[in-house]
């Protein structure tokens, strides 16, 4: 190319810069969400990535931060609101990335925020990296992966050998278009060893587009489709065709477990023990029990003396008696299987987002007292509590029963309370 030609090209460029908005012009946090008729179903999230404190079951008290319970260092996301939704501010104000910056910093939640999506929408998914606010001296770059999900681009997948990463005071927005309804989970991807186990995994769901579907009969099945503003009518778990995944109630359960050893480490910039990787605390939703069984949002204060919603996911299942519980299993640890048992019977009617089918479309359902899952996988079940006594109430909890403690402290962990009303 030759001088003349740079000469266009470069002032082109500036042109279109200069026809920027102000604040995409100015900034590398931003969002993209668009409107109109071309995306009829678009869904817009904002992310941020960084660092934060959660709070453990036991009744540990670090003098360093007060309370009971053993503080936990963590990296993980955070949901922040679109600009000028919920008191954040405009784009056109100027304002929203130092806002982003301010609001996101040891903001990070155990577990990472819950996407639910449904068919059919497109998810925007922006995610800025606001760094690791106790740990300056790390420059580390964030992805969002979504765990065995069919991807409208491979640069969309996070895993940072074959698409990018989001390096901090930057943003990426993911562009997802939803094809497949199950339970799904993601994760950062980058240093994956290290950042899943500091706690960047969040719960997926994908709801299927039967739920949407005309009032009909499927196949004896009387469908009414599900009525978000009512909280009327029939949701499923998959596309079933005959509504064998109908439920009631809907549950994340996503199983998991830290080392305070490796988050120490990492907060007080030692080297990590990898090698010694051995987790102690054993918890649904980023909490051991009785937390699992708290209904409301934990919060923990950070060291700069600032409270933030830390885990915001409770595990407790209450349900009327007839009704059916879906419970959305799944497991991100990077070294564990897991066994999630009950005295409830349940009935597994998908694995890895995948209904149980066979080739002639009969269902291959089966029911259990335990189910076992490894890193990446997921399960979902169905509890019909037909029958069980109005007051009473029963337990998922591991079988694995060394784990059913909050590090030294017996009598916790994973476990939590499904309570019939
Ligand atoms: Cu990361």
């Amino acid at each position: 190319m030759n001088a003349y030609k740079n000469g266009v090209v470069a002032a082109a460029v500036l042109m279109l810069i200069a026809s920027l908005p102000a604040s995409a012009q100015d900034s590398s946090i931003n969002v993209q969400c668009p409107t109109g008729p071309d995306h009829p179903n678009a869904k817009c999230i904002h992310l941020v990535a960084g660092d934060g404190m959660a709070t453990m079951a036991d009744d540990m008290i670090d003098p360093d931060f007060g309370g009971a319970g053993k503080k936990q260092y963590i990296f993980s996301f955070a949901e922040v609101p679109l600009p000028g939704v919920d008191g954040a501010p405009t784009e056109a104000s100027g304002n929203y990335p130092a806002w982003v910056m301010q609001t996101g910093m040891l903001a990070a939640n155990a577990p990472a925020p819950t996407i639910s999506v449904d068919e059919d929408d497109e998810l925007f998914l922006s995610l800025t990296n606001v760094g690791m606010t106790m740990r300056p001296d790390l420059f580390d770059p964030h992805t969002v992966h979504w765990h065995g999900f069919p991807e409208a681009a491979s640069i969309f997948d996070g895993v940072p050998d074959s698409s990018v990463s989001v390096n901090m005071g930057a943003t990426l927005t993911y562009y997802y278009n939803v094809k497949d309804a199950g339970t799904y989970m993601y994760h950062c991807h980058v240093e994956a060893t290290e950042h899943m186990q500091m706690g960047m995994l969040g719960n997926l769901f994908v709801r299927p587009r039967q739920n949407k579907l005309p009032a009909q009969l499927l196949k004896g099945f009387a469908h009414t489709p599900w009525d978000e503003a009512t909280k009327t009518g029939n949701r499923y778990a998959y596309n079933d065709g005959d509504g064998s995944t109908s439920y009631d109630v809907e549950v994340p359960i996503q199983m998991g477990s830290f080392d305070p050893d490796f988050h120490d480490a990492s907060l007080n910039v030692q080297p990590l023990p990898f090698a010694g990787m051995r987790d102690r605390y054993f918890l649904l939703n980023g909490r051991g029990y009785p937390d699992t069984a708290n209904a409301t949002v934990l919060s923990t204060t950070d060291p700069l003396g600032t409270s933030h919603e830390s885990q915001p996911v409770d595990s407790l299942v209450v349900a009327d008696a007839g009704d059916r519980v879906l419970l959305r299993i799944s497991n991100l640890n990077i070294t564990e299987f897991y066994t999630l048992g009950s005295n409830l019977p349940m009935q597994v009617v998908a694995l890895d987002a995948r209904l149980l089918r066979d080739g002639a479309g009969s269902n291959m359902y089966y029911t259990t007292n335990s189910l076992t899952l490894g890193g990446g996988q997921s399960a979902d079940v169905i509890i019909d509590t037909t029958g069980l006594a109005p007051g009473s109430t029963y337990f998922l909890y591991t079988t694995n029963l060394d784990r059913l403690a909050n590090d030294a402290e017996n009598f916790g962990g994973m476990m939590t309370e499904v309570r019939i009303n």
